[in-house]
């Protein structure tokens, strides 16, 4: 059986097809809430999940366009064309390049109390420390020998518990979904990217050897608790449809443009946004026509908040998390039907941002006239509010619906100096997470290779239109 087929039951046996998954767990859907153990921040409130998620099954959706059985999603609109548009970009100045590659290191440090500069980690994840297996040490001490030929080795592991979501990371299409309503009835499953039932997030694998490993003692119940057991792990859970290695198999290769909304909202440097300010689609455009940039169809758009940066920055006056999830107050992407129809009508692939979410934390406040359209109002008994607190609207709209990767805590601070410095604000952009099978994330390096301008002025978006030269074809 391969991802691509079919899903197994939670005893990892027999084969059922996706179509015929669905069907079996629709009826039994309450059993996905079962284990939730998710933290306080998303405590079930049932009449605005009722509306929210009714909102959400409106909205613009890419399920079927690519197939049935497609489990790639947005990633689908990049293909040479897309690389062309990227490699365009680069080459337009010659052989004047330059190379930003956009992770952050894991230095397994606690951003917070005692450690001011660390890991910028959702609060309830942990940052992931790294040691040495084998070093000088050990050879000092006997503990290893030099080869035959007299090379000696170092070789490391993660010694804690690695999150796959810890860092600089792409969402896989299995990290989020909803109970989406499947019929003019109201009846509602709980349904990934393309239809795939939720359920398919706890695919079990069964190994024929335990290995020594980690889990919380209550791992159902408290699943981010630090309270951890060492077991000897023979079965582990897994996505088996939309995992992240469907991304780590096509890559992202396009045209990337670099959205420096901090620098044009803010007058003084860093130019960063405030914590919970909003990004909107207007500055979002505002920004790309600040910085003469045009937007095209099939842009990966990576957005610049300066979040990232206050996090590492300490003397920052506000560091996200620090007071736990609810302190959370961070700038990012708020939802309107424009901005998801942005998306969907431009067939944005990947949206990228040097903040935790991608979009603003933790809640926003949704005004049901001003951010929502008829055709979608029409649609959805309100029971009367006028406003929807919700947390992360967007990632349901955006990966679960249009299937888009959401690429979560990017550096982009020497990027952005850069456009910046020359005004060339568009790019080649090359990324693959790492293939983790049924991974529901993964951390990734995307690279940007970026046509500079080195006799550009200071200016502060350079003295150029970013669309400069166009001498490679443009
Ligand atoms: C969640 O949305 C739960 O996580 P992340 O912000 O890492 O995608």
């Amino acid at each position: 059986m391969t991802r691509n087929d079919s899903t197994s039951d939670s005893d990892g046996e027999l084969p059922i097809s996706r179509r015929g998954f669905v069907r079996a767990w629709g009826v039994a859907g309450a059993l996905a809430a079962a284990g939730a153990g998710v933290p306080a921040a998303a405590a079930e409130t049932p009449e605005l999940n009722r509306i929210w998620t009714g909102v959400l099954s409106n909205l613009p959706d890419n399920w079927g366009r690519w197939g049935d059985d497609d489990q790639v999603g947005a990633l689908n609109y990049l293909g040479e064309e897309e690389a062309f548009a990227g490699l365009r970009a680069a080459m337009r100045g010659g052989p004047n390049l330059e190379v930003f590659p956009l992770q952050l290191p894991y230095t397994g440090k606690t951003i917070g109390e005692g450690h001011p500069v660390g890991d910028p980690v959702f609060p309830t994840r942990q940052p992931a420390r790294r040691d040495n297996v084998v070093d000088a040490r050990h050879y000092r001490e006997g503990g290893a020998e030099p080869l035959p030929g007299g090379m000696k080795f170092a070789d490391d592991a993660f010694v804690t518990r690695l999150f796959l979501q810890g860092s600089t990371q792409y969402d896989a299409l299995s990290h989020v979904w909803y109970d989406r309503v499947v019929d003019e009835d109201g009846t509602r499953e709980p349904l990934l990217y393309n239809g795939f039932p939720a359920e398919t997030t706890a695919t079990r694998t069964d190994y024929a050897e335990g290995i020594p490993g980690l889990r919380p003692a209550n791992p159902l119940r408290e699943p981010f608790s630090t309270d951890l057991r060492l077991e000897q792990i023979s079965e582990t859970w897994g996505s088996s449809a939309v995992d992240i290695a469907n991304a780590a198999d096509v890559g992202s290769v396009g045209r990337g443009v670099l959205l420096d909304v901090g620098r044009h909202k803010k007058d003084e440097p860093p130019y960063r946004l405030d914590p919970a300010e909003c990004v909107t689609l207007d500055d979002l455009t505002a920004t790309a026509e600040a910085q003469g940039v045009e937007l095209r169809k099939r842009d990966i758009l990576l957005v610049r908040t300066g979040s990232v940066e206050r996090a590492r920055d300490p003397d920052a006056e506000h560091v996200w998390g620090t007071g736990g999830p609810e302190d959370l107050n961070e700038p990012g992407l708020c939802f309107s039907q424009d901005l998801v129809e942005f998306f969907a009508d431009m067939e944005i692939p990947v949206v990228g941002a040097d903040n935790l979410a991608v979009e603003k934390l933790t809640t926003q406040t949704i005004d049901v006239r001003e951010d929502l359209h008829e055709d979608v109002r029409s649609e959805v008994d309100f029971g009367g509010r006028e406003r929807l607190d919700v947390v992360n609207p967007l990632h349901p709209a955006l990966i679960t619906n249009l299937g888009m990767i959401v690429c979560e805590i990017l550096y982009l601070q020497d990027l952005a100096a850069a456009c910046a410095a020359d005004g060339v604000y568009d790019f080649l952009y090359v990324a693959a997470p790492l293939n983790i099978e049924g991974g529901a994330g993964a951390p990734v390096n995307p690279v940007v290779v970026k046509a500079s301008r080195p006799e550009a002025a200071n200016g502060r978006f350079g003295d150029g239109d970013g669309e400069r030269g166009g001498a490679a074809g443009d």
